[in-house]
């Protein structure tokens, strides 16, 4: 299949463009290069030292005999995306090219605009390029689980069937999300299941929780194809995060009480949950959404899991519970349903020792370049 990953250079684009070009799909990478330039523009930098998106692509190439075609601008640019589009001709279009880090949108009103408008824009330019001269492709859209914020009730794969005056129905579920990045996603999926019910597009919302890892089959092949890996306080995500603070002696920054839940997977699941949703496309008219997580941890779990597999390593690991800078719940009921990506074959490499002392290693392996001091939040969502 004609496979376009948008957003292609990033954490979870990189490692699912290399997958689907192993798995014999003809790949093309879309991708503005804007995240290198956010990291810049912060002053912080990937744990790992990431390659030029050329220098990338030419090793593959060199190691696999496999070409991936590189389209570099920014979809929020119409006339780009259709050039482009026409170009590659997508049977299925992977958007992963969005503004992802919550405390990045929270910043300020700039970046809350800035986040919406990218994110918005560019998935609305897609289901526009789609309807007008795409519109059997599929598009497989990155959402977030984070989209449901933390209801007192457990969370459907996107809908609720709902009885109310003694009629019902089966309707969206309701959205509570907690940063203006994660309000993007929202309006996303509106815009998505408006442009499948009115035009009959078909699309697959996936509703991912937190990624963490780095290795992958192919990403592992060489230096060359190293992916990021973010520790920072506004990209880094929690338990990436808490590896590379234990691999430099840092106390892990759990916030509050740490009994905030969330959805987490291996980035291994990753891109074969993608690859999962590529191969068997939605039905033309529907917006498909599968919850992508593989297990629950609450924040304090994890902090407690790095300790232990810290201490086997011989690191002494300290966890510290700062003030919370975000507002969110710290004691929730969370119980999430994620059968549909199991239902179609997803095989989940769960958190094990064995991936906690590989990201650890990892993180010990590149620890010269962490700077610590990037590691303490400096965004609040308090007013
Ligand atoms: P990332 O920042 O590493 O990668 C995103 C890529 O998209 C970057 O290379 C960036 O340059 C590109 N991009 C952004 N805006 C663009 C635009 N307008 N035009 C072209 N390219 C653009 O992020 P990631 O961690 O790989 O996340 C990818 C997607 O998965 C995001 O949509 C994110 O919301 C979602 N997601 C990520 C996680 C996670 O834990 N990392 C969890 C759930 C969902
Ligand atoms: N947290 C800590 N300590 C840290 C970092 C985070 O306690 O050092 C807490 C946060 O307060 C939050 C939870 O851990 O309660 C998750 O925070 P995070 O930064 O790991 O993840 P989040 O902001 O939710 O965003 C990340 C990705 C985003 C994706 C989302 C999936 O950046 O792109 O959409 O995870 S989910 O959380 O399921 O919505």
């Amino acid at each position: 299949m004609n496979v376009l990953v948008i957003g292609g250079d990033g954490y979870c684009g990189w490692a699912t463009a290399l997958h689907l070009a192993q798995q014999g799909h003809r790949v093309g990478i879309m991708d503005s290069l804007v995240r290198r330039y956010w990291d810049m523009q912060l002053q912080v930098d990937t744990l790992t030292p990431i390659t030029p998106i050329q220098e990338r692509l030419r090793r593959w190439q060199e190691l696999t005999g496999r070409t991936i075609d590189l389209f570099l601008g920014d979809i929020t640019d119409y006339g780009f995306l259709i050039t482009a589009l026409r170009q590659f001709q997508p049977e299925a279009i992977v958007h992963f090219g969005e503004q992802r880090s919550a405390p990045f949108s929270m910043i300020d009103r700039e970046h809350a605009v800035l986040t919406q408008v990218n994110n918005v824009v560019g998935t609305l330019n897609i289901l526009y390029a789609m309807k007008d001269e795409f519109p059997d492709c599929h598009l497989v859209k990155l959402g977030t689980m984070g989209e449901y914020g933390t209801p007192n009730i457990d969370i459907e794969e996107g809908y609720i069937k709902i009885e109310h005056n003694g009629r019902t129905d089966t309707l969206p579920y309701p959205k509570q999300p907690g940063s203006m990045y994660h309000l993007s996603k929202v309006h996303d999926s509106h815009n998505m299941h408006f442009a499948c019910r009115i035009w009959g597009l078909r699309a697959t919302d996936l509703n991912q929780g937190i990624v963490y890892g780095v290795l992958t089959e192919e990403c592992g092949m060489d230096e060359a194809l190293i992916n990021r890996l973010d520790y920072d306080g506004v990209f880094g995500t929690a338990l990436n995060r808490f590896c590379i603070q234990a691999a430099i002696g840092h106390p892990l920054t759990v916030y509050g009480t740490g009994g905030q839940t969330r959805g987490f997977l291996d980035i291994r699941d990753t891109v074969r949950c993608i690859e999962l949703a590529v191969n068997h496309p939605a039905q033309a008219g529907e917006l498909r959404v599968f919850n992508q997580f593989t297990e629950l941890f609450s924040v304090a779990d994890l902090a407690r899991k790095v300790q232990q597999a810290g201490a086997a390593m011989g690191l002494k690991v300290t966890v510290n519970h700062l003030d919370n800078p975000r507002i969110e719940k710290e004691e929730h009921y969370f119980n999430a349903k994620n059968t549909k990506l199991l239902d179609l074959g997803l095989q989940p490499h769960y958190l094990s020792d064995s991936l906690l002392d590989s990201l650890l290693n990892f993180a010990i392996r590149y620890k010269q370049r962490v700077d610590q001091t990037q590691i303490l939040p400096k965004v609040t969502w308090k007013r």
